[in-house]
């Protein structure tokens, strides 16, 4: 469709730079306030626009996507997971999907690293302490949290941001082990000093953090379910920048409460931003609000990428970052 410009629907607000490009580009409706759109808005958009631009916050669902128009054929989701779109009804329905690998991998894992640190080192704590005015000096045994360096460390999920939470990781003097779908090549294995784990119950029983870095699919929906949460050793930290629903929520809580956990640190939870109360009562938990990937430069480039996916697809071309189901 080289002459028509496209009618692109954006469900939330981004950042300027992206929006102001998008208004050149396409025949764009940016959203004016920062607010998910409801299913009415949803489905409204989607019955009259070309490319849909979603992100986490919308559920693009078989039943959505049965009232789409014919017109509807890119959906240029803003974020790297997808587990929010029914990317198979998509495909059926002749719909392409793309989204934005790459480009938030490194400030996702900071955020992993940084968790970690707030865990062992009980950073909220002391942050808590001086805003209260309650410091009243250094003393040698306050405060006492527990070294990462030379401990080990299972990486749940090996890909793109598993990878970069491994470089982390070994920056920081710990042992990195994995377990994923496949085993890494022999010299990327070497050069992360990583560890395979084909068992992830072997691997979870022995490992003193786990980080969960895998997306949210069918065969990772409570990965970390009860019995294997029961596998871990009570000194173990669990931290999950990925998706709350690999783990069983609920057992976690539990096993948190009961002092079978040591503590951990999520930025995602299994009914998104609807959490188990209990969890906040934890001290030895950090909670942050899904900010993994919340870097200016990094929602700017998501932003870029959605802009290059839609564009290509314009000229006729794939979406570079096209998801196959079969990828899924
Ligand atoms: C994004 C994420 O901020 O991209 C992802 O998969 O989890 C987040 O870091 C969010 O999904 C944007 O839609």
């Amino acid at each position: 469709m080289p002459n028509k410009r496209l009618s692109v629907v954006v469900t939330r607000r981004l950042p300027d730079a992206v929006e102001t490009r998008m208004s050149e580009l396409f025949d764009v409706t940016l959203r004016q306030t920062d607010a998910p759109m409801t299913r009415e808005e949803l489905t409204d958009a989607i019955r009259r626009s070309d490319v849909l631009v979603p992100t986490i916050t919308d559920q693009i669902d078989s039943s959505l996507l049965s009232q789409a128009g014919d017109q509807l054929k890119l959906i240029a989701n803003f974020g790297a997971g997808v587990d929010n779109i029914d990317v198979h009804t998509a495909r059926q329905r002749g719909i392409l999907v793309s989204n934005t690998p790459g480009v938030l991998t490194e400030d996702t894992a900071d955020m992993t690293l940084a968790l970690l640190l707030a865990v062992t080192r009980k950073i909220p704590q002391g942050l808590a302490e001086m805003q209260a005015d309650h410091w009243r000096g250094w003393s040698p045994m306050a405060h006492l949290g527990s070294r990462i360096g030379g401990k080990r460390l299972g990486i749940l999920g090996m890909g793109r941001i598993g990878q970069a939470v491994a470089r982390r990781a070994q920056a920081f003097g710990m042992q990195v082990h994995y377990h994923n779908r496949r085993r890494l090549r022999p010299e990327v294995e070497e050069v992360l000093d990583a560890t395979y784990w084909e068992s992830l119950d072997q691997m979870i029983a022995r490992m003193d953090v786990i980080s969960v870095n895998c997306p949210h699919t069918p065969s990772t929906f409570h990965l970390l379910n009860a019995r294997r949460l029961k596998l871990l050793k009570p000194s173990a930290v669990i931290v999950n920048t990925s998706r709350g629903e690999v783990i069983d929520e609920n057992a976690l809580t539990r096993g948190l409460r009961a002092g079978e956990i040591a503590g951990a640190g999520l930025d995602v939870f299994e009914h998104g931003h609807s959490i188990n109360p209990r969890l906040r009562e934890l001290p030895n938990v950090v909670l942050l609000p899904h900010m993994g990937s919340a870097t200016l430069e990094g929602r700017v480039e998501m932003g870029e990428k959605v802009i290059v996916n839609i564009k290509t697809f314009a000229d006729g071309h794939r979406p570079p970052d096209q998801v196959i189901p079969a990828m899924l």
